[in-house]
């Protein structure tokens, strides 16, 4: 295990430009035996084969590890994640550029060693069918799961361009792989042109519910967090968090970018409260496009935050922070 703070541990602070780019200065191991004792393993899923548009994700495991800074205690919900939580890099999955199906196979075994360790895997995609392999792994640990899933689009479709593996379709495969408990699962910040009426249809069949940005818009935010909690309930649940559902006036790098989504205020505080009162059991941040270097690079450091948020809702719901943190937290969401 390598502790990239330990050479700067007499001065009490690394910068953030030097040292093991590791995810915000975690603890580094690739060593499954050095897992025991830790929340939250950070797993990479640095592929992009799957995409119908853009392609770059496969740089953003590394991007979001090089725009992330060591912790800190949340102003917010007072609670510092990386002390409340043992957070600890497990590095890439072996991935394997042009073969999707090898890459999904080894981010499946990656994240089934940290759930066979009795830790929470927090996967950085990648595009977004590299959440197919990793609920796989989840549900055959505990089950099926419930799902939060924010995106612009269902990612349930039957084809994309006619291909059934895409990152379009993979939602339709855990539905019907039975990895999915469909009326746990709920979609947030659906906008746009994309799928048709009869993804639609299917969806409804099963009983999945999908909260649009018009629902957003007319409900806020609060009130559409509050329904898709209501929705997923109690028992094991997985989040998966598209940056896409962003407006692209936030994070225009993103493969299939669409105008009209949500505020990063708002997602941050909503990727945090649903941590904060579900029980995941894995979670994972999709579809960031890098650009830049470091902090420079906004969607890796949107990404970065969003991944912290998560760690400092699940840190909420352990019973860290200040005395009321959660309900502070909750009754600060943004109003829209
Ligand atoms: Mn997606």
């Amino acid at each position: 295990m390598i502790d990239p703070l330990h050479r700067w541990s007499t001065i009490g602070e690394k910068p953030d430009y030097a040292g093991l780019v590791t995810f915000a200065g975690s603890p580094y191991t690739e060593d499954a035996a050095e897992l025991a004792g830790a929340d939250v393993a950070i797993v990479g899923a640095p592929m992009d084969d799957l995409v119908s548009d853009r392609p770059g994700t496969c740089f953003a495991p590394r991007a979001i590890r090089a725009a992330s800074s060591p912790s800190g205690m949340h102003l917010e919900a007072g609670v510092d994640a990386f002390s409340e939580l043992k957070v600890v890099d497990f590095g890439d999955a072996p991935v394997m550029p042009a073969d999707a199906r090898r890459s999904h196979a080894a981010i499946e075994e990656v994240v089934r060693e940290v759930l066979a360790a009795g830790v929470m895997p927090f996967v950085l995609g990648g595009d977004h069918s590299i959440t197919e392999p990793s609920v796989r792994a989840c549900a055959a640990e505990g089950g099926p799961v419930g799902v939060v899933h924010f995106d612009t689009h269902t990612d349930t479709a039957e084809h994309v361009f006619g291909a059934t593996r895409s990152h379009g379709t993979f939602m339709r495969h855990l539905v019907d792989g039975g990895h999915v408990d469909a009326p746990r699962y709920v979609q947030i910040g659906l906008r746009g042109y994309w799928p048709p009426e009869e993804d639609f249809a299917w969806q409804a069949e099963r009983g999945i519910t999908s909260l649009f940005m018009h629902d957003v818009r007319d409900l806020g935010m609060r009130e559409v967090v509050h329904r898709a909690l209501e929705v997923v309930g109690e028992g094991p649940a997985y989040l998966t968090v598209d940056i896409d559902v962003l407006d692209p006036a936030f994070v225009p790098d993103t493969g299939t970018p669409e105008p009209g989504g949500l505020t990063s205020a708002e997602l941050l505080w909503a990727v945090r409260e649903v941590a904060a009162r579900l029980e995941l059991v894995g979670a994972d941040l999709v579809e960031v496009i890098p650009t830049r270097v470091g902090t420079a690079d906004y969607a890796a450091l949107v990404g970065d935050r969003l991944v912290r948020e998560i760690l400092t809702g699940v840190a909420l719901r352990r019973g860290g922070g200040r005395a009321g943190a959660r309900e502070v937290a909750a009754e600060r969401a943004p109003s829209t």
